[in-house]
């Protein structure tokens, strides 16, 4: 009995500081509809996808930051997205800056959901890769301050049972880390869905700048690959405020091949049919963990400090 789901990558273009969540949505609905008509039962939206990437400016006042914040999910701006997506039928994953109130203190987070067929949020995670600086640093060309406005989520990487496998959720740097993906599939993971806001310009190594869309994929494709996973990786893509930012929004098989790539900067849904059963063809083979991986080897994997003996 075939285990597919089809699943839709909806990459966004850019969004400007003054556009409304109400407008973004709008987009993300059509995004949707186009992914209801071409079968799809998942759509995957970018990481913070409500708003401009805010982390690019510096903020000194705390109120103005918390504009770009969503106190509860769904809200008032979100709800048209949920009532869609569960008049036709479809799951849905997007990004966005979570403000809430834990033990009598306020807490805030790069936080990504899932969305199930029926309309409920079957699983969230808050962004554990935290990149960037926690200081204004007017050199740059632009600022990366997920460090201020963010604490680093406190829940491992793990899926849930949704959409007919078992999904799990990451947040843009996390595609980075091995060890997102590792974890990830040592949990029993069929498919991570990774959003991005990825500058194209790297302000501590600008010479890696003509590299950015290269490592992107490169990250991707060696996560599944090295893992027997599907991933699907969503860029926030293009000119965003004056910042480039890429795209190559794309679908990767548990071979690591890219199975759908968008082309453009803009809004677009790239689709694909996916059988989780197709993790096995490398989890029973050549990364098949219980046969062949020797955990007792690396001991430092997990160590909090890597030392040299
Ligand atoms: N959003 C996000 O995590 N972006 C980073 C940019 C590079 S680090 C400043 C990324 O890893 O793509």
């Amino acid at each position: 009995m075939p285990r597919n789901l089809v699943v839709g990558a909806a990459q966004l273009g850019p969004i400007a500081r003054a556009e409304p969540r109400e407008a973004v949505v709008v987009r993300m609905i059509a995004l949707l509809d186009k992914a209801a008509a071409r079968g799809c039962g998942l759509v995957v939206f970018p990481e913070l996808a409500l708003t401009t990437f805010f982390p690019r400016w510096y903020m000194p006042d705390q109120a103005e930051v918390d504009t770009f914040f969503e106190t509860e999910m769904p809200n008032a701006a979100t709800l048209p997205l949920f009532e869609r997506a569960r008049a036709l039928g479809i799951g849905f994953s997007f990004g966005f800056a979570e403000k809430l109130e834990i033990g009598g203190r306020i807490r805030r987070f790069n936080t990504a959901i899932l969305v199930d067929g029926e309309g409920q949020i079957v699983h969230r995670y808050r962004k554990i890769h935290l990149p960037g600086h926690t200081e204004n640093e007017p050199w740059r060309a632009f600022q990366h301050l997920e460090k201020r406005y963010f604490e680093p989520g406190e829940e491992v990487f793990s899926p849930v049972t949704a959409l007919g496998g078992e999904i799990g959720l990451a947040i843009c740097n996390d595609r980075r880390w091995p060890e997102t993906y590792r974890e990830h599939a040592l949990r029993g993971t069929e498919m991570v869905l990774i959003g991005y806001n990825t500058p194209v310009h790297y302000p501590l190594a600008p010479e890696h700048d003509h590299l950015q869309c290269f490592h992107n994929h490169l990250s991707l494709q060696a996560g599944a690959y090295q893992n027997g996973l599907w991933v699907v990786g969503v860029a926030k893509a293009g000119k965003e405020e004056n910042c480039d930012l890429i795209g190559q929004s794309c679908i990767v098989a548990p071979t690591g091949e890219i199975v759908a790539q968008a082309s453009t900067l803009h809004d677009e849904l790239v689709i694909h049919d996916c059988d989780f059963d197709r993790c096995t063809e490398i989890r029973a083979n050549i990364f098949d963990f219980a046969k062949h991986r020797r955990p007792e080897m690396y001991p430092l994997l997990s160590a909090p400090i890597a030392t040299r003996r």
